[in-house]
């Protein structure tokens, strides 16, 4: 029983990502906006002129959408509000593009949720 307890507490979707040591500055990022909840910096792999990842502080078992609970509404919201708020303040008036890539199909690399914003350019749709 206890080893089924630790397997399950050391599964990779709860297990601690880049992400964690980015909110306590253990690594640095180019942080945009950053409140309570949030933070915002610049992907490292920037795919437009601006992209930016935003993500909650507390991963509260959100390692990506599919693991979204009811609870987690609030968070949800405010990342996206969020997303709006750093887009204003990057001045992307004309419009930008929100991503959440989620599990392996999804190309989600790093397993704590997060919000891509990416402007500056014109986007294309279908996205590939
Ligand atoms: P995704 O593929 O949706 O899981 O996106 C993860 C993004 O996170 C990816 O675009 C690259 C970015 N990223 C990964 N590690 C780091 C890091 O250490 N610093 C920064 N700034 N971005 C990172």
């Amino acid at each position: 029983e206890k080893e089924a307890a630790l397997a399950a507490a050391s599964t990779p979707l709860d297990s601690p990502t880049i992400f964690d040591k980015i909110i306590s500055k253990e690594i640095p990022a180019n942080i945009v906006f950053e409140d309570e909840q949030v933070i915002a910096f610049r992907d490292i792999n920037p795919q437009a002129p601006v992209h930016i990842v935003l993500i909650p502080k507390v991963k509260d078992g959100l390692s990506g959408l599919s693991k979204a609970e009811e609870r987690h509404c609030e968070i949800l919201g405010r990342l996206l509000y969020t997303a709006k708020l750093v887009a204003k303040q990057e001045g992307l008036d004309d419009g930008f593009r929100i991503v959440i890539n989620d599990g392996p199909k999804g190309c989600q690399s790093v397993y704590h949720i997060h919000v891509h914003l990416l402007g500056g350019r014109q986007m294309n749709w279908p996205p590939g």
